[in-house]
Order: structure tokens, then C-alpha cells, then sequence
């Protein structure tokens, strides 16, 4: 799928309208419970059976990790259909189990408050119509993508490599939004939260924090539309924080309040969850203590075979087409390669159209199948020279898995 600005913009405006008016948000009631097995996977490690659902609004056919708050995968054929995940097949992550399940866009407010001159209640008609749209396309992974590869096990969203997605995000930059209060000077931080909640007051509120330098970079967005379509529910509807080049944990959902700080941010989300081993690949040794650590950042380069899967039989002695997706992290993609011989050689892969830094992009490469079992490996290299590791990192998080990934197929 590509998406054309220029054709897709009198529906995109009719769209837009749409979600300032509150049409499209609907209820979903509750869906606690709702997620009826329709068929199972078995992700290839240790406790990956998982269920096929489809009982989760404005959402097709997911990998159920949990029902409440809801975890779900998006399955890894997706990614091979093309450069954008499709909205209804996005991975969704939540940490705090009231979720609303309704929002009402006509009453919706996104308040901006703290160090600033002027504070802000703004509707989603102010949003769409008293800043400049911007359009981005960036990869939106969580910080445990790939969790459950961790060898030894660590505790935490056991997800296989579907928590991440490539979006066309549409909205409006922070730093105009930040610009319009008027953030005081020597201010710290800027703060933000969604509109879900804990079960009982004491859990925290999941907040999250930039620098202020970063706030204002002219990058991050807030988002009010996602592939041309407003946010589905699940992933942030009205409007979401996008981080380009930084973990998900900071593209907080259902974005609805803004506060800029004096002072850095001492909340939990901050200072005790997401932090990660301030070492090379955010590595340590299983056991190790005393290592410092830093709150979870930029994106590492990663890349995937798409177009086969383990297992599968491939006609010996003829050119094969083989496809995936790589992504640079915070900068793109410069090269991608493939081996086929167990890492002794290295193939270039052909790089598809760029859609820029922050997406995914497509590759492919042709080899010829010997007999028997073959190991094809792909390595990306980002613009900043970064290349993948051979082996894979280990962290007590399951953070910023990133190692070479293979996919054995077997010449017949
Ligand atoms: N309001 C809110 N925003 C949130 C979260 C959350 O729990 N609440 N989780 C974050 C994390 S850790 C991830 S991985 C992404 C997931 O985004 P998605 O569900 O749209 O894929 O949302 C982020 N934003
Ligand atoms: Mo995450």
C-alpha cells in the first residue's frame, strides 16, 4: 500500500472532520472477556501458544497475549503484504487496565499546562485547523519487542517479533503546539499522559517525559490520524504522541494532557520502568548487578525476512526471490544483506522505495537453494554506519532485541 497525499486529500479532510465532530470514535463497550479463540499459533519458543482473536474493536485477526489490559500481536505474515501495517492489524500494548472504551471527539480537550505563559484546552477542531498538518511515516516498536526470544527467560510481555509497525502518521508538531503556550525559559521537561487509568488510584499514571529540547525538535508529533484513517481506539484515538526514532514506550496514547516541567521527570514510568543497562546493545550478563542504567532511548537497526518462513520448502537449483522489511532506528537504512551460508557471505539486498528515515523499507534478493537445510540471514546497516549484532543482546527488561535474525528453509 502507498498512500498519495495529493489524491488521498479531500478524503483525508472529510475524514479529519469527521473525528473533530466525534463520529468516529463509537463505543465498543467492553471487550473484556469478548476474546473468542479463532484458531492458535505456536510462536517458536518455550510457552508460545497463543490464540487467533478477532473480538477487539476496529481490529482483524491478532495474536492474544492479554485480554485486560489488552496485549495483541500483529502476525508476522502481515508484515510481509506491504511497507504500512494496516491499522486493523497494529499491534496494540496498554498498561493500565481502565482503558476507556468510548471517547467523545466534540468534548475531547488536550490541555497543555505547567512552566507556561499561557495554558491551552484545545479541541481537535483547534488542532486540525490552527496548526500546520505535518505527515510522517516511522516505525512505532515497543521497547520488549521480540521479549520472548530472551534466553535466559525474563518476565514481561513474552511478545515474538509483532509488536512493532510501520504508520504514515498525520498531525501537528509538538513544538507548535509547545510554541502556542510559550514554554518558560530553563524549563526541565515535558510531560505526557493519556486518558487510561489504573484500577485502583495508587497504581501510577502512565506518564511519560522528553526534554524539552527533544519536545521541540520539530519532529515529534502529536498524531490524529494514522495510514489516513483516525487512530483506531486501541492504538491512541483521538490523538497520540509520535516519538520518530525512539521506543513506543514514549508515543503515549490517547493523548490528553501536556505538562511541561521545571524540573526533570521523577515519575515511575521515568525512574523505575524502561530503564535500560547503559552499556553496549544494553547488554549485561544474566545475574550481573550494580550496572548503571539510563532510561530506554533511540531505536536500533533491525531487519526481517518476510517473504518465508522456517520450514519452508524451496525448489532447489532456481532463483528465488526473497523479501522482508528492515529499518534503520533513528536514522535509515543504508544497506541491507543477506547470507545464505551462514554468515561467510554477504549478498546486497535491493532497497525498495524510501519512504523515509524513521520507515520501514522494503528489500529483496535473489539466491539460488542448494539441497537440503539453508540458513538465510539478513543484517541491516543504518546511515549512522550501526550494523545488527551477531549475537543477541540480554537485558533482565527483554529490551532492544536486535540480533541478526535467520529463517531456516530447506531445498527440495
Ligand atoms: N496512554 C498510554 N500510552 C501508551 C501506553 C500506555 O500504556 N498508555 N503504552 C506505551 C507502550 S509501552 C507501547 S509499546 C505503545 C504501543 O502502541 P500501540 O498500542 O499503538 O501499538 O504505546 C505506548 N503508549
Ligand atoms: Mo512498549
Amino acid at each position: 500500500m502507498k498512500l498519495q497525499p495529493d489524491t488521498m486529500d479531500g478524503r483525508r479532510r472529510i475524514i479529519l472532520r469527521g473525528i473533530a465532530a466525534g463520529g468516529l470514535a463509537g463505543t465498543f463497550g467492553s471487550w473484556s472477556g469478548a476474546a473468542r479463540a479463532e484458531g492458535t499459533i505456536s510462536l517458536p519458543f518455550e510457552g508460545g501458544q497463543r490464540d487467533f482473536t478477532r473480538a477487539f474493536p476496529q481490529k482483524g485477526e491478532m495474536i492474544l497475549l492479554r485480554t485486560r489490559p489488552p496485549l495483541l500481536e500483529t502476525p508476522f505474515s502481515v508484515f510481509n503484504q506491504g511497507v504500512f501495517t494496516p491499522n486493523d492489524q497494529f499491534y496494540v500494548r496498554w498498561h493500565l487496565a481502565n482503558v476507556p472504551t468510548q471517547i467523545d471527539g466534540a468534548a475531547f480537550r488536550l490541555n497543555v499546562h505547567g512552566a507556561v505563559k499561557q495554558e491551552l484546552s484545545l479541541s481537535l477542531t483547534e488542532l486540525l485547523t490552527k496548526f500546520p498538518r505535518v505527515e510522517l511515516a516511522a516505525v512505532n516498536q515497543c521497547s520488549g519487542n521480540s521479549r520472548g526470544f530472551f534466553a535466559p527467560r525474563v518476565p514481561g510481555a513474552q511478545w515474538a517479533n509483532g509488536a512493532m509497525g510501520n504508520a504514515l502518521w498525520t498531525g501537528v508538531r509538538l513544538r507548535d503546539v509547545l510554541d502556542r503556550a510559550g514554554i518558560n525559559a530553563g524549563s526541565a521537561a515535558v510531560r505526557f499522559h493519556g486518558l487510561d487509568t489504573g484500577v485502583i488510584p495508587a497504581t501510577p499514571n502512565f506518564m511519560k517525559s522528553l526534554d524539552v529540547d527533544h519536545a521541540r525538535d520539530g519532529e515529534v508529533m502529536i498524531a490524529y490520524a494514522m495510514n489516513g484513517q483516525p487512530l483506531p481506539l486501541l492504538n491512541g484515538f483521538p490523538t497520540r504522541l509520535i516519538v520518530p526514532g525512539w521506543y513506543s514506550t514514549y508515543w503515549v496514547k490517547m493523548l490528553s494532557d501536556i505538562e511541561v516541567l521545571a524540573q526533570p521527570d521523577d515519575n515511575f514510568w521515568m525512574t523505575k520502568a524502561y530503564l535500560i543497562p547503559d552499556t553496549p546493545h544494553a547488554s549485561i550478563e544474566p545475574g550481573q548487578t550494580g550496572v548503571p542504567t539510563v532510561p530506554i532511548n533511540r531505536l536500533v537497526p533491525r531487519s526481517f525476512i518476510t517473504s518465508l518462513a522456517n520450514d519452508q520448502h524451496v525448489p532447489v537449483g532456481k532463483p528465488l526471490a526473497v523479501r522482508g522489511i528492515a529499518f534503520g532506528g533513528d536514522t535509515g537504512v543504508r544497506e541491507v544483506h543477506v547470507s545464505a551460508d551462514g554468515g561467510s557471505t554477504w549478498l546486497p539486498a535491493r532497497l525498495g522505495h524510501d519512504h523515509g528515515k524513521y520507515s520501514f523499507i522494503q528489500w529483496d534478493v535473489r539466491i539460488t537453494p542448494k539441497r537440503g537445510p539453508m540458513v538465510l540471514q539478513v543484517k541491516a546497516t543504518n546511515a549512522s554506519g550501526i550494523v545488527q549484532p551477531a549475537t543477541a543482546n540480554w537485558n533482565p527488561g527483554g529490551f532492544m532485541r536486535n540480533v541478526i535474525e535467520s529463517v531456516t528453509v530447506v531445498g527440495v
